[in-house]
């Protein structure tokens, strides 16, 4: 056998894993997924398996979100692929596995096939889809069934999530319980301006208004439905500290996101993997009237619906994409999840819409070569520093992104080192992740780091004792630093090459204070709403660390209420 269906034949017929011999019956693989649990266990009983056998890192417990099919990894007619090598290069030993790859396929492919799915009519209808199964989705999903509708989520991922699963550093919000409990004063007006001269003045002042004064609200929407928002911190750009995580500086997406996913589907949401919409279908007088979908197993098919909220995220994992408007970045690596492609752009565009700030690509400035992950921001948020490889700092560690993504490629071999003590490693749950992927190298003192990582020793000495000198004094008399939590004195220190790679695209499609999509002339595309990172306007030219998950939850719950009173105003 060379592949895992020849392999499972030997012990009985197709039906031990499908229904019949027609094959797989949704685009889910549900049945075909029970048919792989009731044989091997459970995900649980299959980590603990991995961990018994002393397997350092188990494939069977991530931090992926939802109930991950097994099948997102294990294909029965191709080669298997640990969905994990997407982002990371752990080379897990999977049972007749390959090497991950991925071709971008346009959205307009198999015409042939797309037109006889539009002529053979709807298979179903329902009153709203959404488009992605990320943050901004899984809010208007919510929200639009809070307010009365029926919804399917399309996802064209095996798993939910999209981007929003890996955010690490938080979500900034103005005004809130949490701020007010630690004394922290803060104004939805400094909010908008920290927002407006983050993004270099180009965001549209409306869009930023309702982001800003409807941050709180958006925390305690997430608390209602059981986050934990309460750990309050620090990002690039900002005056005060606004960014909310989970207790003890856990990572935010995987959870906003688990809540969000439990609360879609407690909602009655039918929510649909491997299901990409590849158009959205208009009447005669440009009002939407359904999408066409490509289903990975089940093939084109029409859904009725006259709204449709595109959630899709953006395509910072796209490199040709992003190169056709930033060419300084042409084969950067990306923080993002594989999805990111900017397909949904494609469908939009198809549909009238009018876009904005699309040559606004944003590269985050500490992700860690070896490993391939995203170190977050709140590392130095919560008082790391960055030195060259001649052992010294060369800018304010939170100034923001465009700015020390800068100023890292200005340095020896374009990358730098994220240097911290033990103190900030107690300080942030998330750096336990660092440590147990293996990316972050460890000396008793500073001099012994420098000598494993072959930096000056005496040079990295002198930097980190003058740091401290300025975290005494209050004052960062190099490069005005303004928030230094805390001196870095306490061993073991820690330090790993981090370098920029692209992170965000702050433009997309034009939206209005409502979610509505505007066309090319500023009109309303009549049922057509779209949140999140697909859309541009919120964060101009560069955005603010921790903006984004701010932005997708209460837009993508902006966007859901008004699909649904739409629908019933019908
Ligand atoms: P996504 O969460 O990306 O979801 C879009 C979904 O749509 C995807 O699942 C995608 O597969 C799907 N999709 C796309 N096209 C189609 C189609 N045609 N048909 C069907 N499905 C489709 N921001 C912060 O504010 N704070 C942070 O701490 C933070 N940390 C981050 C860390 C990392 C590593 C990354 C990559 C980003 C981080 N961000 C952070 C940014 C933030 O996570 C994203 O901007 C945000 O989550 C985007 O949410 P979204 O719902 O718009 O898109
Ligand atoms: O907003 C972000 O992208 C963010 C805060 C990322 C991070 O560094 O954690």
């Amino acid at each position: 056998a060379d592949n895992l269906a020849k392999f499972h034949l030997n012990m009985g017929d197709c039906d031990s894993c499908h229904v019949s011999k027609k094959g797989p019956t949704d685009d889910n693989l549900t049945h075909e997924n029970q048919q792989c649990l009731s044989c091997h266990g459970s995900m649980d009983e299959l980590a603990a398996a991995d961990v018994a056998a002393k397997k350092e890192i188990t494939p069977h417990k991530s931090h992926l979100i939802g109930d991950i099919a097994c099948t997102a990894c294990h294909k029965g007619h191709e080669q298997s692929v640990a969905y994990c090598d997407a982002c990371h290069s752990f080379g897990f030993d999977m049972p007749f596995g390959g090497k991950w790859q991925r071709t971008f396929e346009p959205v307009d492919s198999h015409k042939a096939e797309q037109d006889k799915a539009i002529a053979a009519g709807p298979r179903e209808s329902i009153d709203i889809v959404v488009v992605g199964s990320g943050g901004a989705g899984l809010a208007a999903a919510v929200s639009a069934s809070e307010n009365g509708a029926k919804v399917i989520v399309l996802e064209k991922e095996p798993l939910a999530g999209g981007n929003t699963k890996l955010a690490a550093g938080g979500m900034n919000a103005a005004e809130t319980q949490f701020q007010k409990k630690r004394g922290i004063q803060d104004k939805v007006s400094i909010m908008i301006e920290d927002t407006m001269k983050g993004g270099r003045n180009i965001n549209d002042p409306a869009l930023v208004n309702i982001l800003a004064s409807n941050s709180s609200d958006s925390i305690d929407w997430l608390t209602s439905m059981g986050a934990d928002m309460s750990d309050v911190g620090r990002m690039g750009g900002a005056s005060v500290n606004r960014t909310h995580r989970p207790t003890g500086g856990a990572g935010v997406g995987a959870h906003v996101a688990q809540v969000l996913y439990g609360a879609a589907v407690k909602s009655g949401a039918d929510i649909r993997f491997n299901s990409r919409v590849v158009r959205v279908l208009e009447d005669s007088n440009g009002k939407v009237e359904g999408v066409l979908v490509e289903g990975k197993y089940t093939g084109f098919y029409v859904i009725k619906t006259s709204a449709v909220v595109m959630a899709t995220g953006g395509f910072a994992k796209n490199n040709d994409r992003v190169a056709s408007y930033d060419p300084k970045l042409k084969g950067f690596a990306a923080t993002n999840h594989p999805g990111a492609t900017g397909d949904g752009l494609d469908v939009a565009l198809a549909a009238g819409a009018a876009t904005r700030d699309l040559e606004y690509i944003q590269a985050h400035p500490t992700w860690s070569p070896k490993g391939g992950v995203m170190v977050t921001e709140a590392v130095r948020g919560n008082g790391a520093i960055l030195v060259n490889r001649e052992g010294k700092r060369f800018v304010n560690e939170i100034t923001t992104r465009d700015k020390a993504s800068a100023a890292i490629l200005n340095q020896t071999g374009a990358s730098a080192f994220l240097f911290f003590d033990d103190s900030v490693r107690k300080s942030l749950k998330k750096i336990e992740n660092y440590i147990h992927l293996g990316i972050v190298t460890e000396g008793k003192t500073v001099a012994d780091l420098a000598a494993k990582l072959g930096l000056p020793a005496a040079n990295l000495e002198a930097t980190v004792a003058s740091y401290n000198g300025f975290v005494k004094a209050g004052k960062d008399a190099q490069f005005e630093r303004p928030n230094m939590p805390r001196e870095l004195a306490t061993g073991p220190y820690y330090a790993l090459e981090v370098k920029p790679a692209v992170h965000h695209s702050m433009g997309g499609v034009k939206i209005d204070t409502s979610a509505e999509v505007l066309n090319k002339d500023g009109k309303v595309i009549s049922g057509l709403f779209a949140a999140g990172e697909a859309t541009g306007g919120v964060h101009g030219a560069n955005r603010l660390g921790g903006n984004a998950i701010s932005d997708i939850v209460t837009f993508g719950r902006i966007a859901g209420r008004n699909a649904a009173q739409f629908v019933k105003a019908k």
